[in-house]
């Protein structure tokens, strides 16, 4: 899916750059798909290593934190810091050099230049944890720190919390802004223009992944991000999108009527998916897994399917391609999704049924705290039933 291709002017270019080599072969690889897991694909030059962040929060670029610990009582934290260039400062603004304004900001106690790094590796204690076990760096033996962080990671302490409530905050005042605006023959970019606006508008560092916005046809295709095609009157338009904030980000999809008023068919298929992410949150607690709510939620739209998506019921794959849910955290797509559900764990329920012969797609996808006795709605902001999203459409 692309613009049209010139045929012409590129068979020119082809032709020109081997007329140029006369001999010889040249080999050009395409560019690869980014990674939503691993690359950070938003807006800024920046954004902080996670497991760095994790352990100081701070936004520093180019530092290491050293933790070393010979024994219960001699646990000893530094954080290694460039110096400070006063002449680079007028390109990049104040950095954090060693000194007592990083001992300050970071509350680690000993901040040092980073040329003394590599004196204080060598009398470390072994093994060394490194996240990124790379070659060529190896002054001692490392090991892998990953798992470790990762599982320390699914539970999110009360800070963490904290930093996705304001996420998820954030991101629903964006998505009742994209549901205000909404008219029949705006573009999917305009639509994800005032989304943007209501997350940045209200604090978003950057949006968490790249806003889908797909109408009609497209709403069908799980993470459509080309945002280009021209709504039409009757189309259905699911948003999935959200804002990071503190370097934690929301997950949120809404499906709407472009001009506001559902048809009985679409508004059928949408508390289908309703009941079903109903159902999973009221199964919702502690000890129960994600596959099990999964099951859950699966089992609901088979017993409601009727005869609504023809031979088969809606749970079935071709229909429902995805899983339930997910944990977030500062990955979108956070660690611990195969851990029974805890106390402090964030995950998402976001049912779907995708019926691309109607070109009609409803996803319906909820941040929810796990507590004790069973789960938080973090998202309920957003109107999320069909007379709670026509009202508000009807008041635009
Ligand atoms: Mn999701």
């Amino acid at each position: 899916m692309g613009r049209p291709v010139d045929i012409t002017a590129t068979a020119a270019r082809r032709r020109a750059l081997m007329r140029r080599i006369g001999r010889g072969a040249v080999l050009i690889p395409a560019g690869h798909e980014r990674n939503v897991e691993t690359d950070y694909i938003q807006d800024n030059d920046f954004r902080q290593d996670n497991t760095f962040y994790y352990f100081t929060e701070l936004e520093t670029q180019d530092a290491f934190l050293l933790m070393t610990a010979r024994g219960p009582d001699s646990i000893e934290t530094v954080l290694f810091l460039a110096p400070r260039v006063p002449s680079q400062e007028r390109w990049t603004g104040l950095r954090l050099g060693p000194d007592s304004v990083a001992v300050r900001l970071s509350g680690i106690a000993k901040v040092l230049p980073i040329d003394s790094l590599e004196a204080r590796l060598r009398v470390a204690p072994e093994p060394v944890y490194t996240p990124h076990v790379q070659s060529g760096t190896d002054v001692v033996r490392h090991n892998d720190l990953k798992p470790i962080v990762d599982s320390m990671r699914v539970v999110k302490d009360a800070d963490e919390v904290a930093r996705l409530r304001r996420a998820v905050d954030i991101s629903v005042a964006g998505h009742v802004a994209a549901m205000r605006a909404a008219r029949p023959g705006m573009y999917e970019y305009q639509l994800e223009a005032v989304l943007e606006e209501g997350f940045r508008s209200n604090g978003a560092d950057r949006v968490g992944y790249p806003s889908i916005v797909g109408s009609g046809p497209n709403s069908t295709t799980l993470h459509y991000d080309v945002n280009r095609r021209r709504t039409e009157d009757g189309d259905l338009v699911v948003i999935d999108a959200a804002a990071e904030w503190g370097q934690y980000t929301a997950d949120v999809t809404r499906t709407f009527p472009i001009n506001g008023k559902f048809t009985p068919r679409q508004k059928a298929i949408y508390d289908l998916v309703l009941g079903a992410q109903q159902a999973a949150f009221d199964s919702l607690r502690p000890g129960v897994t994600m596959r099990q709510l999964d099951g859950i939620a699966r089992r609901y739209m088979q017993q409601h399917s009727g005869t609504l998506c023809g031979q088969k019921t809606c749970d079935d794959r071709e229909y429902f391609n995805h899983g339930l849910g997910h944990p977030i955290g500062m990955d979108v797509h956070d660690v611990g999704i195969s851990r029974p559900l805890e106390p402090g764990m964030v995950v998402t329920l976001e049912p779907g049924i995708y019926l691309q012969a109607e070109k009609l797609g409803v996803r319906i996808e909820d941040d929810v705290l796990v507590t004790a006795k069973g789960a938080e709605w973090l998202s309920a902001g957003a109107p999320r039933t069909t007379d709670a999203i026509e009202k508000l459409m009807s008041g635009r």
